[in-house]
């Protein structure tokens, strides 16, 4: 922005990004998608932070919710399938000084992406994973995800899923070195925007598992908690997720949990009675791996290759 001094010289002031900074394409997602919720969230966040749109990055795999860095006025990465992660910390590794986001699925990150979630959650890089858990592969038309609730019908198990689902919460938190377990309905925008928030101001990885509405693939799984918060549990705690009154008031379950108790995250999300919301948990203190991964990037290209000639000096027979 410019304005005009007394002496008719140009004052150049601060940037000052709005909302509409922040805006990407039209978001193409079906009518009452929870995914919509998630995208204002963020949109929210960038601009309260007042990130510059140019030194930040949206990641994703391939699904509906993977759609989102089209939708947002950053740079943006639309990967493969199950590798949202790896392409997110390749950049980080290479790039500290960006804003990481990662936009993933239940069937991108917990199913064809497991193996990849497992060790970016170890590494610890600094950046946001938004996991929007729809319990359905939702691109693709209704299949069963690893999320999938016991005996909901899906294109693969017509007669219902089988399995019971996995948890997300328990196994995250199971992870040496894990920093930042957050859980959150998309249809909560305060919490949704508190959470999102709090998960952008944690250094090191952020995992923030958002239940999702997909209203056309997978009523079942979000359905029985938008119609009743009984089954659900709001974590409070003033290290936790910042909550006002009007969110008080939706939720009639609420306990006092200390985001640094790590047994006591372990036993909400394994509790299977009701559903925790709010941060399980968070250790500012684990180690964040671009520490170590982006040392020496000032380095010329001439010092580099330098430095590589006499490493392999020391093979020379
Ligand atoms: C290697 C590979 N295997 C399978 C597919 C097909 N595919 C595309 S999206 C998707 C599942 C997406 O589900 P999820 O991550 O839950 O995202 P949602 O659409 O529900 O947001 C699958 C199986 C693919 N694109 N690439
Ligand atoms: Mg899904």
């Amino acid at each position: 922005m410019f304005g005009l001094k007394a002496d008719w010289s140009l004052d150049v002031f601060e940037r000052y990004f709005t909302l509409g900074d922040y805006a990407g394409g039209e978001a193409r997602w079906c009518p009452g998608c929870g995914d919509f919720a998630v995208l204002n969230a963020t949109h929210r966040v960038l601009r309260d932070a007042q990130v510059e749109p140019e030194k930040s990055v949206f990641v994703s795999g391939i699904g509906c919710s993977s759609r989102m860095p089209h939708y947002v006025g950053t740079y943006g990465l639309h990967g493969l399938h199950g590798r949202a992660l790896p392409l997110a910390n390749g950049i980080k590794s290479r790039r500290p000084d960006l804003d990481v986001w990662v936009a993933t699925g239940d069937g991108d990150c917990f199913s064809i992406g497991a193996g990849p979630w497992i060790h970016a959650m170890r590494l610890n890089m600094d950046m946001v994973v938004l996991i929007f858990d729809n319990g359905i592969y939702g691109l693709t038309k209704k299949q069963t995800s690893p999320t999938t609730p016991t005996g909901m019908r899906t294109n693969t198990h017509p007669k219902g899923a089988l399995m019971p689902p996995l948890n997300p919460l328990t196994i995250t938190l199971g992870i040496t070195n894990i920093s930042f377990v957050a859980q959150v309905p998309d249809w909560n925008p305060p919490l949704l925007f508190e959470t999102i928030k709090a998960a952008h101001q944690h250094r090191g990885t952020s995992f923030v598992r958002v239940l999702q509405r997909c209203p056309v693939f997978s009523n079942e799984f979000s359905k029985p908690m938008q119609d009743n918060p009984e089954q659900m549990l709001l974590l409070t705690h003033a290290d936790g997720i910042p909550v006002d009154d009007a969110v008080k008031r939706v939720f009639p379950n609420q306990r006092e949990h200390d985001p640094s108790d790590w047994l006591g995250a372990m036993a909400l999300a394994r509790d299977t009675s009701m559903i925790p919301m709010g941060l399980l948990y968070r250790d500012p203190d684990a180690i964040v791996y671009e520490d170590f991964s982006a040392k020496g990037l000032e380095k010329t290209n001439e010092e580099k290759l330098a430095a590589i000639d006499k490493a392999l000096d020391k093979f020379a027979i």
